[in-house]
């Protein structure tokens, strides 16, 4: 078994800052753990507004804490987040995230970061080869 906590975990390389100035994730899971998917707390800061298209991944996004939006940019559709709200990138989607206030979330990816991601000129992870 695995036991980690957030709390050590921040205090670690698993606590990645974004250079775009948007969020921070501590990856409380990875694929060196063998589990096939990775766990993340990310903090979105306040006022951030930004774009994702997560081409290499699946991601389930549960919201903790704080207030939001997601945009689907295909359809134009917008949904609220707050605390009990997940979305769920079921089909690669083009997306803007927009945090009201500063927002706790839960992440998923499948296939599972290495660790050090961020987001690439197109909103996405480069996937791991190996
Ligand atoms: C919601 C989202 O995808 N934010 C970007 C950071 C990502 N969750 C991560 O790398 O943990």
């Amino acid at each position: 078994m695995i036991v980690r906590t957030l709390h050590e975990a921040e205090k670690t390389e698993r606590r990645v800052v974004s250079p775009d100035g948007n969020w921070e994730s501590t990856r409380l899971l990875l694929k060196e753990d063998g589990m096939g998917f990775s766990f993340h707390i990310t903090t979105i800061y306040a006022g951030a507004d930004f774009y994702m298209h997560y081409q290499n991944h699946l991601e389930s996004v549960y919201c903790l804490s704080g207030e939001g939006e997601v945009e689907t940019l295909n359809d134009g559709k917008k949904y609220p987040i707050n605390p009990g709200t997940i979305y769920i990138l079921d089909k690669h989607d083009r997306h803007k995230l927009r945090a009201f206030t500063e927002m706790k979330m839960a992440c998923v990816f499948n296939p599972p970061l290495t660790g050090k991601e961020v987001h690439n000129a197109e909103g996405a992870y480069e996937i791991d080869d190996e």
